[in-house]
């Protein structure tokens, strides 16, 4: 989630073996909280009570007392509709007023909201008063430029001010915003704005990276050129970096032409608590991303919530701060809504941790004293491989609580991050969730939970998780299974964007009357449970969801690529790696014969993906091989190419329909780059 590219530092490890179950359930260390911490906690026990006595009452009670409603809702669930919930849906209000508005109404409208870093340097301080003003100007520039509430508008930038901006302005008008992230090709936004008929874009010219400028303008030109794209009727474009910009006149509008002139009065548009917030697409086991839909009141109740207890938010004195990309759901849930609603104080940085040196994020924790600090397991592992003395050359001393999410983080990286970062005190959140479910599902809770080095350990009050077997018989502690969720929760998903079908196929029918998450999980002697890492056919590198089907297919685009087969191999730092193997076409197949032709393939192909689908789906690794080792029914054994990727003894490979094919991929490889 800290948009690592595969470029950078953190991906350059060799594949080490990630912990393996045996390593996990031998891991036996826990660290109850300090004294001094639970006595100030937000959370406490009490909490697990009141929602096992009562949880819909428990749910009602949050919305009530985190969000602000225009009208009160009296209905808390209503799951007749099965596998849709419908939570407080006679209920009316807007989420931008409850992240801005209704905190300069109480009277905090010169609290920060952001402090925001560029990569080059420049800063900018915005408080709740800025940001009502702002986010009011831009909500009249998009009514002004045609967007109704209900309408589709896909938001591509970079990490700047003026993203929260433009995502609050269409939570303001009731228009759905899809942020597309700006690490993905023109391909991809070109697909994801088909899906959604969006009616507007709004990006920049480009952003800081490594140092650079990096444009974002031609990607839209090209997406809109495409097939698809014919919905969109105008572009909105941030001047960030000044690059030079090709111009679409009656199309392309500076956002400082539409929105610095517009009124900063705005009367939020009052909507349903069921009405649309925004789509994510995120990678599914098929070629095509989902576009994952969560609605208004259920979502920002659960994203208040959690952030309020599980990251023991004090609004007046935290300085918090969540390094994903608002391309993510992390940026959606835990630096948009559920931090505004709660009224933080954020830290907001837009460029790498690298640059322009490896310190950069312990520089902004002391600058800015931050206090909470929510990251991921591979940036984790890249800060530990770039070494301890980095971190130790600044005062960390203001963090008090840290949280890692995208990936199970292994108990080395865990204990780091607790020893050098947390300076061995500050508590450590593993918070387990995904798109789909829009916000924290399993977490201790900092002041209660005894922490142990890599699990996320309880459901959440109010979340019902368990692990079950093939059968769906829950399994007893001390063994492993798929995890599952068995009672509907505020902020799930309502839906795959424009295919019910396929929302009930991927998520409800594996189990009857539960959902099905995707992950493997295992609970210890305790009961905690620790994740082990997707069952189906998407990988997890550095935190960022990839489908093996939708790389496979972008390489057989390639004229050179016959067939395509792709497997996420354990990594030291980036958790998962992307590994293909490829078999060449004929008149293609003997380029990779020799090691500088084989090099060539390998460039050519990365860079194929790059373009295809994004920078971050760009294969590690390429071996081109002869065949493919399948089953009778023609189903690639995807865990055998894990076997070779890993580096491991091929496994069992009895059900190939040609028993000999692994002698023939180990005796043709060409050695790995
Ligand atoms: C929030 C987010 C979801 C998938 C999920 C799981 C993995 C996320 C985790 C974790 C172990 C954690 N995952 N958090 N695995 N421990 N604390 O990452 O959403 O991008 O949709 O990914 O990420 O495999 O199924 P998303």
């Amino acid at each position: 989630m800290t948009d690592t590219h595969p470029a950078s530092p953190a991906s350059q490890s060799g594949g080490g073996p990630s912990p393996s179950l045996e390593n996990l359930l031998h891991e036996t260390r826990a660290f109850p909280p300090s004294e001094e911490f639970a006595a100030q906690a937000n959370a406490t026990a009490d909490l697990y009570t009141a929602a096992r006595e009562d949880r819909l009452g428990f749910w009602a009670e949050q919305a009530n007392t985190l969000l602000t409603w225009k009208t009160p809702f009296t209905e808390t669930l209503d799951w007749s509709g099965a596998p849709v919930a419908r939570w407080f849906a006679d209920g009316t209000l807007n989420a931008a007023y409850n992240a801005v508005d209704r905190h300069v109404e109480a009277g905090h409208g010169d609290r920060v909201a952001f402090h925001f870093e560029g990569e080059p340097g420049d800063t900018r301080t915005v408080t709740y008063a800025d940001l009502q003003r702002e986010v009011s100007k831009a909500a009249n520039a998009l009514t002004e430029l045609g967007v109704r509430t209900g309408d589709r508008v896909v938001v591509y930038m970079p990490m700047l001010i003026e993203s929260v901006v433009a995502m609050l302005a269409c939570a303001r008008i009731g228009a759905p915003h899809s942020v597309v992230f700006g690490g993905f090709s023109a391909d991809a936004l070109r697909s994801r704005i088909a899906d959604a008929e969006a009616k507007l874009v709004i990006t920049a010219d480009g952003g800081y990276r490594k140092g650079a400028p990096s444009a974002l303008k031609p990607a839209v030109d090209a997406a809109l050129a495409g097939e698809g794209a014919g919905t969109v009727e105008k572009v909105l474009v941030v001047r960030r970096t000044e690059q030079d910009v090709d111009w679409t006149d009656g199309r392309d509008v500076w956002w400082h032409d539409a929105v610095d002139g517009a009124s900063d009065q705005h009367e939020p548009v009052w909507v349903e608590a069921e009405h649309p917030l925004f789509i994510l697409y995120t990678s599914g086991t098929t070629g095509k991303p989902k576009g994952i839909l969560h609605t208004t009141g259920g979502y920002l109740t659960q994203t208040a919530y959690t952030h309020k207890n599980v990251f023991d938010l004090k609004p007046e004195s935290d300085v918090y701060w969540c390094s994903a990309d608002i391309g993510w759901v992390t940026g959606h849930s835990y630096i948009v809504y559920g931090p505004l609603t709660n009224g933080a104080t954020q830290v907001l940085y837009e460029g790498t941790p690298d640059t322009p040196h490896k310190g950069r994020w312990w520089e902004l924790v002391e600058k800015y004293k931050v206090s909470i600090f929510y990251t991921a397991p591979t940036a984790i592992r890249a800060c530990m491989k770039w070494g301890d003395d980095i971190p130790a050359g600044f005062d960390l001393s203001s963090l008090r609580l840290l949280g890692s999410v995208g990936e199970p983080i292994n108990p080395e990286a865990w204990m780091w991050y607790r020893e050098h970062i947390g300076g061995g005190q500050a508590p450590i959140v593993d918070t387990w969730w995904q798109t789909e479910t829009g916000a924290i599902m399993i977490s201790p809770l900092p002041g209660v939970t005894a922490t142990k080095p890599g699990s996320a350990q309880v459901p959440l009050p109010g979340i019902a998780a368990d692990v079950v077997d093939d059968e769906a018989n829950v399994v007893p502690n001390g063994s492993g299974g798929y995890l599952v969720l068995s009672e509907p929760w505020p902020s799930m998903l309502r839906g795959i964007w424009g295919d019910l079908e396929r929302y009930k196929e991927t998520y409800w029918s594996r189990y009857e009357g539960l959902y099905f998450a995707g992950d493997g999980a295992k609970k210890d002697d305790d009961g905690d449970i620790w994740l082990l890492g997707r069952v189906d056919d998407v990988m997890n590198v550095s935190g960022h969801r990839l489908s093996t089907t939708e790389i496979e297919s972008a390489l057989v685009s390639n004229d050179i690529v016959a067939e395509a087969a792709v497997v996420g191999a354990a990594d030291e730092t980036t958790g998962q790696a992307v590994v293909a193997f490829v078999i060449l076409r004929g008149e293609h197949a003997d380029r990779a014969a020799t090691d500088d032709g084989a090099a060539e393939v390998q460039t050519e192909l990365r860079n194929h993906v790059a373009k295809e689908i994004g920078p971050i789906a760009k294969p590690k690794r390429i071996l081109v091989v002869p065949e493919l080792p399948k089953t009778r029914s023609g189903k690639i054994m995807r865990r055998l190419l894990r076997d070779i990727a890993e580096d491991r003894q091929v496994g069992d490979a009895t059900t190939l329909a040609d028993s000999t094919v692994m002698d023939k991929i180990a005796a043709g490889l060409k050695a790995p780059a």
